[in-house]
């Protein structure tokens, strides 16, 4: 089964939109296995923004992620990955479509609102950067 890490990120958290994001995720079906909120450390968002090393906006990048908490969570479910980038929108804010996560909630192309992994090889390293395999809980969604 795919699954995908969802971050929210400290511009939502901060702003008390956790549970408004997490709910639009279970409302689309994806199944929810595990959660949790965590500081990240500056050597966790080294290595999960790795690829964005070189990038001028890369210390900006560390600094903001760092800055508060965010929300962890792994959603699972058929096409998990490219369900979770449908709705957040695409990076800058601006250029989503009302209705999506970035749209409604983010504030600009640094702060908005949520990370999706990007393919299913990079969720399941994320997934492994995140979680421990024992954080996971094993259940059927009703529907
Ligand atoms: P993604 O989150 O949509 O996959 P990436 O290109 O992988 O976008 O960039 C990772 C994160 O880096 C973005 O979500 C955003 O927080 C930040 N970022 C991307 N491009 C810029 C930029 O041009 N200026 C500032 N921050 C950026
Ligand atoms: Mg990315």
């Amino acid at each position: 089964m795919e699954r995908s890490l969802m971050l929210i990120k400290p511009d939502a958290v901060t702003r008390g939109l956790s549970g408004a994001i997490l709910s639009r995720v279970e409302a689309s079906g994806l199944k929810m296995t595990a959660l949790k909120m965590l500081h990240v450390s500056p050597e966790l968002a080294a290595s999960h923004y790795a690829a964005h090393q070189e990038k001028p906006f890369f210390p900006g990048l560390i600094a903001y992620i760092t800055s508060a908490p965010v929300v962890a969570a792994i959603f699972e479910g058929d096409g998990a990955v490219g369900r979770i980038r449908a709705l957040m929108g695409p990076t800058n804010p601006t250029q989503a479509e009302p209705g999506t996560i970035r749209h409604d909630f983010g504030i600009d192309i640094e702060r908005n609102a949520v990370h999706g992994s990007d393919s299913a090889e990079t969720a399941e390293k994320e997934v492994k950067l995140f979680f421990d395999e024992q954080e996971f809980v094993h259940y059927n969604r009703a529907d």
